[in-house]
């Protein structure tokens, strides 16, 4: 450093009046990278920067998200009091204002209507202990059956998968700290290095290893670059290349019978079912060569070690459930999986991706993954909540048929909490025009959303910054993020918000929680004896051991690093291979809508980009949407480069801009989903679901693209 410097630096330094530091975790994604805010006062200006913070999941890693978070979280549009729709327009009132309009809105719907007429919709992006809440809030205070949430869109065929399969759902089998170790990797519609970019470098160890990696997606990406061998599949046939797979895998010897005899049922029937598989047929179905399929298969089934992860890229299909189970088909069949440097990752994908799926706000669902059509387990929920199992609802819809129920006027009421559906969720224009027809909607959120500007009342909400809890991360580690900085405004906690509510409902007496750590004392005794055990978890034990991996039954318990060494979580101890029910449906060639669209994301923007389009840094990297498109798909529907273009499906339009890319198979086109309005994607996504689990079909939509302006319009 030269002196100047160094002077420049001392100066800086003299000028610091205060410095503080925050405590906290990303609100994005599910690595929830530990980090400090810290807030420094130079002379009259007050300045910001996030720094990452040592932690076993992510090793004080931070991606760009991550470094900017803040400037949402300080944005001038954060909203810090209620607001009220008054003819049409919204206006800020008192907390006392707008619950005296939820509560005599939402009386009057279940007086007319019966409790079933409200319904909540809640997010896989708050933390385990609101999560629970939602839940309780729901059956307890509202009476409903209809609650469910966006972790529906998310990961849902990946969660159905490993119930089926495993008996269990947790995202990852084994820790991170496995992944250098082993000695072949598949990676399947997943994109970590721009989706989950902390925790790349155990990938590229494992490379310098000396792995085979194996990718399967579409497009070739950041990901995709670091394989050995890119399966560049058409999208949405990634069931077929998995069956494919095993068939190479049992024609060549390389299944371990061993482990399929002692520890998996149902390896006949897929026996049989592969047998008439034709292996030339699934090359060309999924565009995928012959050689290329022989070349995955072999390396995977040779190798003594291996893991296969999935993402949404394979999930969210229609058979997003069999999707998963048929890669899962492979662990089993190999044997790898329940031993060291072998088994499963479904890439969870919000921050509790994973705590929200297993405490209760899923419709089927009570806390610690249990069944609400069990009657055991609804007597176990009833006495931990203090009422009658008979006044439990039963099971209701999922996300996307709640607004079919809307649109039916069976459902005239909703709370939404922490999520944009009018973005997010599939054939988009349909869910607006649900919203429009319910009589009563409330929206918790930080900003006023596209899903919010429908509201009725809208409650302003604390962030990441503000607001503490548990979170499950990728790994199925509890994490606790600590609240450290203050309440902007009027703003509540998204706890205090159900509380209150709760309160107003005549419900008081069962949520008379006065902080996270009092509700989380609370979910532990719900969630014991269930699969997702968390009673031996403690905010202490957390806090002192830096996370724990559930499952955690009691207190001497140090959680648990990896899954079915012993025995899988069916009854019988054992793993239910898949094999298909009927033919696998395919798709359908349209020529009226030649091309097929798949969805996804880019590195510096978040899901519906509520939070990210307001952070400069981050939306200055892409300061709107795109079409990725092969230059020479592009010419043969006369499209230029970085020229408006409109997509059309069977369900709506868009407009947005092309980006050329030879990275892309020519049949098909990407576009992700950060924006709204003229550029969300969803409008053009189909309203079918995975019959399952529910999942919608984001990674596949027939579609048709022409230049916005003609030819002809431009040159005049
Ligand atoms: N930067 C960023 N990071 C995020 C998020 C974000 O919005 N932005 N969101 C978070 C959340 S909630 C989630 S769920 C995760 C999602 O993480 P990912 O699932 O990794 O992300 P996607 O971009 O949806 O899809 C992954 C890949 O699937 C490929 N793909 C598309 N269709 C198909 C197909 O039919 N078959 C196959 N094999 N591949 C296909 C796409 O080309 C893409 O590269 O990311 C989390 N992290
Ligand atoms: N086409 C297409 N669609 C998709 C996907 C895809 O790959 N393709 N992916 C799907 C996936 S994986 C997901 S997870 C969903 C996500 O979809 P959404 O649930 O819509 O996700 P977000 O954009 O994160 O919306 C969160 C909202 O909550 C607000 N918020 C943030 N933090 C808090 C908080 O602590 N409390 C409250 N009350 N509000 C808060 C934000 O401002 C924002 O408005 O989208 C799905 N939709
Ligand atoms: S977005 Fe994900 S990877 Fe990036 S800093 Fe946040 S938690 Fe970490
Ligand atoms: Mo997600």
């Amino acid at each position: 450093m030269t002196e100047l410097m160094l002077k420049y630096f001392r100066d800086k330094q003299k000028d610091i009046q205060s410095e503080k530091v925050y405590d906290s975790q990303c609100p994005f994604c599910s690595m929830q990278c530990k980090m400090k805010l810290i807030e420094q006062r130079v002379v009259s200006r007050t300045t910001y920067k996030t720094i990452g913070a040592d932690n076993p999941t992510t090793e004080g890693r931070l991606c760009v998200k991550g470094m900017n978070a803040h400037q949402h979280s300080f944005h001038r549009d954060r909203l810090k009091q209620p607001l009220l729709k008054k003819n049409g327009e919204f206006v800020p009132v008192s907390w006392e204002e707008a619950y005296a309009a939820i509560h005599r809105n939402f009386s009057k719907i279940q007086r007319e209507n019966g409790n079933h007429a409200l319904s909540v919709y809640g997010s896989g992006s708050l933390t385990n202990e609101e999560a629970y809440l939602l839940g309780k809030f729901a059956r307890v205070a509202l009476k409903t059956k209809y609650i469910d949430y966006n972790g529906r869109l998310c990961m849902a065929s990946a969660a159905t998968g490993a119930n089926q399969s495993f008996g269990m759902d947790r995202g990852f089998t084994n820790s991170l700290q496995e992944i250098p170790k082993t000695k072949c990797i598949i990676l399947a519609g997943t994109n970590i290095a721009e989706c989950q970019p902390t925790i790349m470098p155990y990938f590229e160890q494992a490379r310098a290893n000396g792995a085979y990696i194996i990718a399967v997606d579409p497009r070739e990406t950041a990901t995709t670059d670091l394989a050995d061998l890119h399966l560049k599949n058409k999208p949405g046939t990634d069931e077929i290349l998995a069956h494919a797979l095993l068939k190479i895998i049992i024609k060549e010897n390389l299944a371990d019978q061993e482990f399929i005899d002692e520890r998996v049922t149902g390896f006949k029937e897929i026996y049989h079912y592969l047998d008439d598989l034709d292996l030339e047929g699934c090359a060309e179905t999924t565009g995928v060569p012959l050689e290329e399929l022989y070349q995955a298969a072999t390396a995977f089934g040779q190798e003594e070690s291996g893991m296969i992860f999935t993402a949404r890229g394979i999930e969210q299909q229609v058979n997003g459930t069999n999707t998963v189970r048929s890669f899962l088909n492979i662990l089993l069949a190999t044997g790898k999986i329940g031993k060291p440097y072998s088994g499963y990752g479904a890439v969870t994908g919000q921050g509790n991706g994973q705590g929200g799926r297993e405490h209760g706000q899923k419709a089927d669902q009570l806390p610690g993954y249990r069944s609400i059509e069990n009657p055991k387990d609804r007597a176990y929920i009833a006495s931990v909540w203090e009422i009658d199992e008979e006044e439990l609802p039963g099971k209701g819809v999922s996300a996307y048929e709640m607004f079919e129920k809307a649109d039916e006027q069976l459902i005239k009421g909703m709370m939404v909490m922490c999520s944009n559906p009018v973005n997010s969720g599939p054939n988009a224009g349909f869910i607006k025009s649900a919203l429009k027809k319910l009589e009563f909607l409330v929206v918790v959120d930080m900003f006023l959303s596209e899903t919010a500007e429908h509201a009725d009342v809208v409650l302003p909400a604390s962030s990441y910054l503000e607001d503490e809890g548990t979170m499950t991360n990728v790994e199925g580690r509890v994490t606790l993020r600590e609240a450290s900085y203050p309440l902007p405004g009027k703003v509540k906690h998204d706890w205090q918000i159900v509380c209150d509510l709760a309160k107003l409902l005549g419900k008081g007496d069962k949520f008379q929680f006065q902080s996270a750590e009092e509700i989380f004392e609370e979910l532990r005794r719900a969630s014991k004896g269930g699969k997702a055990d968390y009673s031996g978890i403690t905010y202490e034990k957390i806090r002192s051991r830096n996370g724990i991996l559930w499952p955690c039954p009691n207190e001497n318990h140090e959680g648990t690093t990896r899954l079915f060494e012993e025995r899988f979580a069916h009854s019988d101890g054992k793993a239910l291979m898949f094999t298909p029910a009927n033919e696998i449906q395919e798709m359908v060639e349209d020529a009226a809508y030649p091309l097929t669209l798949t969805t996804g994301r880019v590195m510096s923007h978040y899901l519906t980009g509520v939070q990210t389009r307001k952070s400069h840094s981050l939306a200055a990297r892409h300061i709107e949407s795109f079409l990725e498109i092969h230059p020479s798909t592009a010419r043969k529907y006369d499209i230029q480069n970085e020229s408006l273009v409109n997509i059309e499906s069977r369900f709506g339009k868009i407009t947005v801009r092309t980006l050329f890319s030879e990275k892309i198979r020519k049949d098909t086109v990407f576009v992700p989903f950060h924006w709204g309005g003229e550029q969300n994607v969803n409008r053009l996504v189909s309203d079918e679901l995975d019959p399952f689990c529910k999942m919608p079909g984001f990674k596949v939509t027939a579609v048709r693209a022409a230049p916005y302006l003609s030819r002809k319009a431009i040159d005049h």
